[in-house]
């Protein structure tokens, strides 16, 4: 029999020092084995994601969908896309979370226990779409810097939580109060505790809204490690950054929240209109509040293939941010001309609209079918590239899919 060959000593010191302890029995450890502690895991077992997702980085895990996968009313957590920018925090207890309120405007400083926040005030539930502002960044050039989603940064889950309007109304807010800012449990790439990955806010307007949630739920099952749990805010409509995950520290600021991807130019455009890769200063880049109006075709996914004679039956969501959809089309013929196909109500405001039709094609041969929604203020998607922008955020050109007609 061969013997054995055992990992030599200096490969071992490295080892040791990615996992952070000694490993005590390394001297037998067998030459081509990787501990356990190294080996790559597994993302889609980890998160319970479904294996068609796409991982785009696992340093820290970004994870989207893909547009037949969000073919759901309501987004089951298999579907949904991760977007984090630190790293998760770890031994998470539940029964030992809090949530203090501060700032310089906080009447007086509070904390409450995730369980008392529970019981004091009303439970709400909805369905509310979060869209990453990078969603669709892939397609702009010159390209931004960035994690490339291409059209899988959205999701519309059910949330149930409690009103942050009704726990601020408890906490008590001074009348200069004009933003809220989160601090979450996440860790900072670097490790260091005094960096935060992100803390981004909104104005009290949108910290005020019904549908502003502190949500416990998702899908009416605590929120998936991955996706915030034990405690999210839920401000649908807005870049999905403002719906801060793991959150234990609500900041009531006199002034715009200036934490951490709040300035610059983190979820900023230009204010006005610029040429693609031009130079855009700090102060003329805006925050990014409402997202605009967009729409994707869940089914069928794209190449599918249908036989001469047949009707195709198309169907997908359209959101438009603070705004309903009222108007659906689609094109088969390049965005020459458009159809309109009905377009539901929203279960309840800021979740996303469903759509359907079914087409006929002329005769056999290649088509794509374009999707175009257009908001109450008359708003539509453009047909292939919004305006430009440094970082590559707010791409809501029309989705499309390819057919063949055999
Ligand atoms: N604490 C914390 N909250 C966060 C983030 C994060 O990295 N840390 N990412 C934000 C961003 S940029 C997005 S797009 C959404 C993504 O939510 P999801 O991963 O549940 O889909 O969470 C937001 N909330
Ligand atoms: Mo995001």
């Amino acid at each position: 029999m061969k013997r054995r060959n055992f990992v030599k000593r200096a490969t071992l010191g490295s080892m040791a020092s990615v996992i952070g302890a000694d490993i005590v029995f390394g001297s037998v450890l067998p030459e081509g084995y990787k501990p356990l502690a190294l080996q790559d895991p597994d993302p889609f077992k980890m998160f319970n994601k479904d294996t068609g997702m796409e991982v785009l980085n696992d340093k820290p895990w970004n994870i989207e969908a893909k547009a037949h996968l969000l073919d759901d009313k309501i987004t089951p957590n298999k579907f949904m896309f991760i977007r984090n920018n630190g790293l998760i925090p770890e031994n998470i207890d539940a029964d030992k979370w809090t949530l203090e309120f501060d700032g310089e405007s906080v009447a007086q400083k509070k904390t409450y226990t995730l369980a008392e926040l529970k019981s004091k005030f009303p439970q709400y539930t909805y369905e509310l779409t979060l869209e990453c502002g990078g969603n669709g960044r892939s397609e702009f050039d010159p390209p931004a810097k960035g994690n490339q989603w291409t059209i899988g940064a959205v999701s519309c889950a059910s949330w149930t939580g409690i009103r942050l309007k009704d726990v601020l109304e408890d906490v008590g807010i001074k009348d200069d109060a004009v933003y809220i800012g989160y601090h979450a449990a996440d860790v900072h790439l670097s490790r260091d505790p005094g960096k935060e990955p992100i803390s981004r806010g909104a104005p009290m307007a949108k910290a005020l809204q019904e549908e502003t949630l502190l949500a416990f739920k998702m899908n009416n099952e605590d929120i998936p490690i991955a996706h915030g749990y034990p405690l999210r805010l839920v401000a649908g409509g807005w870049p999905a950054s403002v719906s801060g995950k793991w959150i234990n520290r609500i900041s009531i600021r006199n002034k715009v929240h200036d934490g951490t991807k709040m300035t610059g130019t983190a979820y900023r455009v230009p204010c006005n209109p610029v040429a693609p890769g031009e130079k855009v200063k700090d102060e003329d880049m805006c925050i990014i509040e409402s997202m605009p109006v967009k729409s994707l075709i869940t089914y069928p996914k794209s190449g599918a293939m249908i036989n001469e004679g047949e009707k195709l039956d198309i169907r997908g969501h359209a959101w438009a941010g603070e705004l309903e959809v009222e108007r659906m089309e689609y094109s088969i013929d390049f965005g020459s001309t458009w159809q309109s196909c009905p377009i539901e109500k929203p279960s309840n405001r800021l979740a996303w609209q469903h759509f359907s039709a079914s087409i006929d094609f002329p005769k056999k041969g290649y088509y794509e079918i374009w999707a175009r929604a257009t908001d109450s203020r008359g708003a539509s998607q453009p047909m292939l590239l919004p305006g430009w922008n440094p970082k590559g955020y707010l791409n809501n050109a029309c989705h499309r899919i390819a057919i063949k007609v055999t």
